[in-house]
């Protein structure tokens, strides 16, 4: 069997004793590891003066990982930049907040190259390889430039933008070249697939037969797989003693009052703020809630380097200090707004003891924290999901309470009906939601994509030049 070769940004090892706080990515990755042989690479997140290409091997629990250090400029131009300033704004559909410089572009085009240099050697001609998420799409295309036949597989996490908005960014272009290198691309919904399709057939002239596009003189299939959790070790966890130590401090907390809670990192995608405002509503025009509710926000901050980061969070907290004002009373807060981590087991009795989930992300590539609240949930009184039609995670959850998170009068009045909805109605939409979660896991995910990437007869090239590095020239 042949050997898989996992690379993302990021190597999420496995910690001492499994579990713990990791995603449930992490452990899917580690499973398939596991299983496969083969090895994880990435950057280790540590910051060096000056590049050395220097690679630490390691074995956490069965698992092998390679990491490489990057130096501050590959930090700020790759990591914050191109891919935090550029990619993933306008992924998420915020051109506002897209940031174009020169610089990223080459700093993204470096750490690529970089990667490439330092992993290629470690790749046998049979292995599988794996690559993750928006900040390694030219990796590809720099391994066959080093002469990697191998099968190669992208799997993209977050949203693929419309053809006219992926047209405002200068190397559009030369991005889709480099998706042209690889043998299978995976995307989390029918939409952003939809999005690619328009691009290579309105956008370039390319065609499509039977899920494979051709375009650019290369081919490349491309499909849907939408990723799940490991829904069987979050069950566990939901009712293991962390869980049920923090499902009690919070249910003493709580009072007989009833609990709405979000939980997201701390991302302007996320649509925290119209949330805070649709609360805000909700305490404005039912005041029946005032004293009876409360809204648990959780939101761990993340890329706190960058500025439109550092913008939400003060608007957050200017919000949620303004909620709080104007309702707060002696022996009760309507907004418990927290911003720290919690490990997997305390967050899924947080779940539990919710009467509803805001999972209202303005645009998110498929949402995992909608599937960890239902999978959470006690089956003789389960809360309710409030899910943005927005999120990835919709097209598979049509049993949440769906709503537009742009629409404040639509989500305050989906709050209003979630706190008051019958049980018989909770169970029977929880149910489905339940069956799907369980199913739809993230080894089902793993194994479904796996098993397309060796079906894909691998590509002998030619595939797009690599002679013309991403650079910061318009395409
Ligand atoms: P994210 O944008 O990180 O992922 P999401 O899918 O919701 O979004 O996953 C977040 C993970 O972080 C969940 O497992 C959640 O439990 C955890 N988390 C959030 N807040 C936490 C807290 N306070 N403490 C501990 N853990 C916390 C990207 C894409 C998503 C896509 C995933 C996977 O943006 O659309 O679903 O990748 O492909």
């Amino acid at each position: 069997m042949s050997r898989m070769i996992v690379i993302s940004n990021r190597v999420a090892a496995p910690t001492q004793g499994g579990a713990g706080s990791q995603g449930g990515l992490a452990v899917a990755i580690a499973a398939a590891l596991k299983e496969y042989r083969g090895m994880w690479f990435g950057w280790s997140g540590e910051r060096i003066a000056e590049y050395t290409g220097a690679i630490s091997i390691a074995r956490h629990d069965g698992v092998t990982t390679a990491t490489i250090d990057l130096e501050e400029q590959d930090v700020d131009e790759y990591y914050n930049g191109y891919a935090n300033k550029t990619l993933w704004p306008l992924f998420h559909y915020r051109l506002d907040l897209v940031e174009f410089d020169r610089a990223f572009g080459a700093g993204y085009a470096r750490v690529n190259q970089r990667f490439a240099d330092a992993v290629a050697p470690l790749i046998e001609p049979d292995d599988l390889v794996w690559i993750h998420d928006y900040h390694l799409i030219p990796l590809a295309r720099e391994l066959r430039a080093r002469g990697l036949k191998n099968r190669i597989g992208f799997f993209l996490h977050t949203p693929w933008p419309p053809a006219r908005l992926l047209a405002t960014l200068p190397q559009h272009e030369e991005l889709v070249q480099c998706l042209m290198t690889y043998d299978l691309i995976g995307f989390q919904t029918e939409d952003w697939l939809d999005s690619f399709r328009a691009y290579i057939l309105g956008q370039v002239g390319g065609s499509e037969s039977d899920g494979v596009f051709t375009a650019y003189g290369a081919s490349v299939r491309a499909g849907v797989f939408p990723i799940g959790i490991d829904a069987e070790a979050f069950i566990a966890a939901a009712h293991g003693p962390e869980a049920d130590a923090a499902h009690d401090r919070i249910v003493h907390s709580i009072a007989g009052r009833k609990m709405l809670v979000g939980v997201d990192r701390l991302d302007y995608s996320k649509g925290i703020e119209d949330r805070f405002l649709a609360y805000e509503r909700l305490l404005t025009d039912h005041p029946e809630w005032i004293g009876r509710a409360f809204l648990l926000q959780i939101a761990p901050p993340t890329r706190a380097g960058i500025g439109s980061y550092q913008d939400i969070r003060e608007r957050l907290d200017a919000l949620s200090g303004r909620i709080n004002g104007a309702f707060a009373d002696v022996d009760w807060v309507p907004l418990r707004y927290v911003n720290r981590a919690y490990p997997r087991g305390e967050l899924a009795g947080i779940y539990r003891a919710a009467t509803a989930a805001l999972v209202t992300p303005l645009r998110d590539g498929m949402n995992l924290v909608a599937k960890e609240y239902v999978a959470a949930q006690d089956p003789d009184d389960p809360g309710v999901l409030i899910l943005s039609k927005f999120a990835g995670a919709a097209t598979q959850m049509g049993s949440a309470l769906l709503v537009n998170p742009f629409d404040g009068q639509d989500m305050m009045e989906a709050m209003d009906r979630a706190l008051t909805m019958p049980l018989a109605e909770r169970k029977e939409r929880w149910t489905e939601l339940y069956d799907g979660v369980r199913q739809d896991d993230v080894l089902a995910w793993r194994e479904h994509y796996i098993a397309a990437l060796q079906e894909t007869p691998s590509q002998q090239g030619p595939w797009p030049s690599a002679a013309a590095p991403v650079q910061g020239q318009p395409a």
